[in-house]
Parts: C-alpha cells; sequence; structure tokens
C-alpha cells in the first residue's frame, strides 16, 4: 500500500508511522472490529465522496449488531472521514474507517475494553486489475460457503467476516482466477469475497437477497436504482448457481470493485465473455455520477472540504 501522511485515531490526526495499537488488544486476539470502505473521486469542481452518509452510518449498524458503543454521531464520522482526506491533500482515494475494541482486559467479554475508531486514507486504483472493467474478470465458485446465518451477521460488515473472504480469496488466486464467488449455506448464490453480484438475463437484472448472507452492498443499491431509472427491470432473489452460467452479464459491485464485469465463472464463458451492454450503460452511469460529468440527482456525492490546519 502506499503510505500518506496522517491517520484519525480517537480525533487526532496522527503521522501515518504512529499509528499503532497495544498487541493485547481486544480486536488484534478476537476479531473484534467492524469497518467501512469508501472512495473519493475527483471531479472537475474538487474531489468528491460518494454516498458518505451511507457509510458513516452502516459503520454504526454494523457497531449495532455487536453492541459496541461508537463514541461519535455520523455528523462526526462524516466530519472525521473528509478532514483525513483533506490533510493528507488526497484528490482521488480510498477511506477505510474501522472501529475495534481496544486495550482494556482480555478474554471474550469485551465489556471492558474501548471503542477505538480510526481512519485511514490512501489511493487505491483498480480492485480488480486495470483491465477488468472493459474485458472482465475470470472468477469461479469457491469450495467455501459464505458465512452462515446463525453464526455470524452478514449484514455487518465486521473486520471477522473476512476470515472467510480471505479463504474465498486465497483458495480463487492460488487456482489462477482473480475472485472467487461464494454459496451461501443453501446452495444459492452469495457474494464475491469482497463484492455483491448481479447477473443480467434477457434484460432484466437479478441479484440475490440481504437473506444470501450478502453485504448490503451501497454499490448494490446505487446500481439497482441506477438501472431502476433506466427502465431495467431489477429482481432481488435466490439466485442458483447455474443461472450464473446461463446468464447474457454477470458484475461484481462494490466500493473498492466499482462495476466490474465477469467474462468466465469455472472457465465458462458468461455472454460475450467481455463488458455487455447493460453492464456498460451501468458504468457509464455510475462513473459519469462519480466523475461530476452528469448532475448527481440523487445526492450521492459529498464535496470534500479544502483542509484548514493540521494539528500534529
Ligand atoms: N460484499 C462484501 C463481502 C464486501 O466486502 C463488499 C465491499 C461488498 C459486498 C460491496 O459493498 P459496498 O462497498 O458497500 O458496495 N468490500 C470492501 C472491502 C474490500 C477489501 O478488499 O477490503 C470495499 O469494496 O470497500
Amino acid at each position: 500500500m502506499t503510505p500518506t501522511e496522517y491517520i484519525w485515531m480517537n480525533g487526532k490526526l496522527v503521522r501515518w508511522d504512529d499509528a499503532k495499537i497495544h498487541i493485547c488488544s481486544h480486536v488484534i486476539h478476537y476479531g473484534s472490529s467492524v469497518f467501512e470502505g469508501m472512495r473519493i473521486y475527483k471531479t472537475a469542481k474538487g474531489s468528491v465522496a460518494f454516498r458518505l452518509r451511507d457509510h458513516s452510518e452502516r459503520l454504526l449498524n454494523s457497531a449495532k449488531i455487536y453492541r459496541m458503543e461508537i463514541p461519535y454521531t455520523a455528523d462526526e464520522l462524516d466530519e472525521a472521514m473528509l478532514s483525513t482526506v483533506g490533510a493528507n491533500g488526497l484528490e482521488e482515494c480510498y477511506v477505510r474507517p474501522v472501529a475495534y475494541r481496544g486495550y482494556g482486559t482480555l478474554g471474550v467479554d469485551p465489556s471492558n475494553c474501548p471503542v477505538d475508531v480510526a481512519i485511514a486514507t490512501w489511493p487505491w486504483g483498480k480492485y480488480l486489475g486495470e483491465d477488468a472493467m472493459e474485458n472482465g474478470v475470470s472468477v469461479c465458485f469457491s469450495s467455501w460457503n459464505r458465512i452462515a446465518p446463525n453464526t455470524m451477521p452478514a449484514m455487518a460488515k465486521a473486520g471477522a467476516n473476512y476470515m472467510n473472504s480471505q479463504l474465498i480469496k486465497m483458495e480463487a488466486i492460488s487456482h489462477g482466477y482473480a475472485e472467487g464467488i461464494a454459496l451461501d449455506v443453501s446452495g444459492n448464490v452469495s457474494e464475491g469475497s469482497g463484492e455483491n453480484i448481479f447477473l443480467v438475463r434477457k434484460g432484466v437484472l437479478i441479484t440475490p437477497t440481504f437473506a444470501a448472507s450478502i453485504l448490503p452492498g451501497i454499490t448494490r443499491s446505487s446500481v439497482i436504482r441506477l438501472a431502476e431509472d433506466m427502465g431495467i427491470k431489477v429482481i432481488e432473489q435466490n439466485v442458483p448457481r447455474e443461472a450464473l452460467y446461463l446468464a447474457d452479464e454477470v458484475f461484481f459491485t462494490g466500493s473498492a470493485a466499482e462495476i466490474t464485469p465477469i467474462s468466465k465463472i469455472d472457465n465458462i464463458v458468461i455472454g460475450e465473455g467481455k463488458a455487455g451492454p447493460i453492464t456498460k450503460k451501468l458504468q457509464a452511469a455510475f462513473f459519469n455520477i462519480v466523475g461530476g460529468r452528469t448532475k448527481d440527482k440523487y445526492g450521492w456525492l459529498t464535496p470534500v472540504p479544502e483542509y484548514k490546519e493540521v494539528t500534529v
């Protein structure tokens, strides 16, 4: 990763190299963290955050599921994220707020550990490779299922969920694929290790429901909105694995992945084997909004204010 100058920690900017925590922090031993990932885009009128408030709210919601009291409001988190971007002088970047159980006592019960919050920002290019946006990525189904209901809550973006994601991702890479798609415990399609998934069949856009152990993706909801406004029918339903093989188009969505087409699944060519027409229309609509080239009619963009003062 490319280090930047400052990281926000519990209300203060500290130098990148000084952003450290104690090895006996609860999070290190028990994975007790929730986090977000958001992109900042450059437009002709300056930098903008994409769906800032939705990310702050999801962070607070993830924490709520885990009875973790984040000592900041959504307004404060919004402001902290924007000021971290500003302090680092970044025009385009990725923003990673993380709330975690810190240093107090060890043992499973976290009640005597503080909830600490940090925000890091760094430049992050195309998640699945530069050429992926046009030509798509070759992916596989994972032998690992997505976390099951009643084991870990998939609607929380919790650090610990990403142990499951890591198994999916490492297996896929070791077999030469860019990414893995997990099925849920019922055998229906869930999501990628770090992305939601959509398919297009005869002009209809289909994506798994929240009940398929998916993260309620912010990019997913943006794509649903864009598609509906284009007059494309969108259905959230259970998706059998083979429906992806037979789809005309399949793509991933995510803050990091944006809208990435899938060319092959398990070496079966999907549609034309590259970004299809509906994928391209959605990509164009999405990138035109985040790039400030079309009107932000949904109110998804927040300008990054000019940063005034560095307090360290
Ligand atoms: N599912 C998972 C499991 C997931 O991690 C993400 C985001 C999504 C769906 C899409 O959600 P959204 O970003 O709100 O559209 N994954 C984040 C982390 C990736 C990483 O490697 O770390 C991201 O895209 O920021």
